[in-house]
């Protein structure tokens, strides 16, 4: 069953990266959905806990070179 998180983000200051950042959630496995607001700072994840942990999904966004922090 999927599970729904928000994080907050940083490091994003063009529109640019929201596309990248986005698009590197969308490809990892046990990503339903994924969406990221540049004005806010804030992202959602649709995530299936089985395939991929919190963790991971942090990891991914900091090896592209901006940080995460789920806020729940
Ligand atoms: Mo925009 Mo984001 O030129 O890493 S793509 S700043």
């Amino acid at each position: 069953k999927a599970l729904s998180a928000q994080f907050r983000i940083g490091g994003m200051t063009c529109a640019n990266c929201v596309n990248s950042v986005e698009g590197i959630l969308r490809k990892l496995p046990g990503i339903k959905g994924a969406v990221v607001a540049l004005a806010t700072s804030l992202g959602e994840v649709e995530y299936d806990p089985s395939a991929i942990s919190k963790d991971e999904i942090v990891q991914a966004i900091e090896d592209a070179g901006f940080e995460a922090e789920f806020l729940q």
